[in-house]
């Protein structure tokens, strides 16, 4: 179903079939801080102040966790390299279920201009099938708000009898 099963997440892919536009599917590398990173995920969330500084030492840090983060990016290659995508995976390592993976998807958003264009789709489908594939996730989980169900569950995400979501915010 997905062109991209080969696809490892380490390396660059051309998305050149979709409306005739030309995106790149890539990990998030420490130029897009130059090109809207940021900018697009403050379209999901507040970011606050974040100096390219305050960005590499991030950066640094998920890099020193190996098999962990996977912060896949779409580059419009048409557009400057502007960054019009981004989700990621976090792949949880545990003791229970047999020193199991947990996986989540985290920080989903596409670019409002860039909306309509099964980017996010494509971005999920892909972490999704990795973790499962490749990472040996024994469950995926996210969070959304109330209009997005629909669009998770077609990958397959849905509510879990006997488990709620609760959350305390800081
Ligand atoms: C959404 C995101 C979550 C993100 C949160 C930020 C997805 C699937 N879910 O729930 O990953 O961290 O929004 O909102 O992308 P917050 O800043 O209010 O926590």
């Amino acid at each position: 179903q997905s062109v991209f099963k080969e696809y490892s997440l380490k390396d660059p892919k051309l998305v050149d079939n979709i409306y005739d536009k030309k995106y790149l599917l890539r990990p998030l590398a420490l130029s897009d801080f130059h090109h809207g990173f940021v900018d697009l995920l403050r379209q999901l969330t507040e970011c606050g102040t974040i100096t390219y500084n305050d960005y590499l030492k991030r950066f640094q840090q998920m890099k020193q966790c190996p098999n962990t983060y996977y912060v896949l990016v779409v580059e419009d290659v048409n557009s400057d390299q502007q960054i019009v995508g981004t989700a990621t995976l976090v792949c949880e390592k545990k003791f229970i279920r047999q020193l199991g993976v947990r996986g989540r998807v985290e920080d989903v958003v596409v670019h409002d201009r860039c909306r309509g264009q099964q980017l996010g789709k494509l971005m999920v489908d892909l972490l999704t099938q990795f973790a499962r594939d490749v990472c040996d996730c024994y469950k995926i989980s996210l969070e959304c708000k109330d209009h997005l169900v629909t669009f998770y569950q077609q990958f397959g995400y849905d509510h879990e009898d006997k488990q709620n979501f609760l959350c305390q915010r800081f």
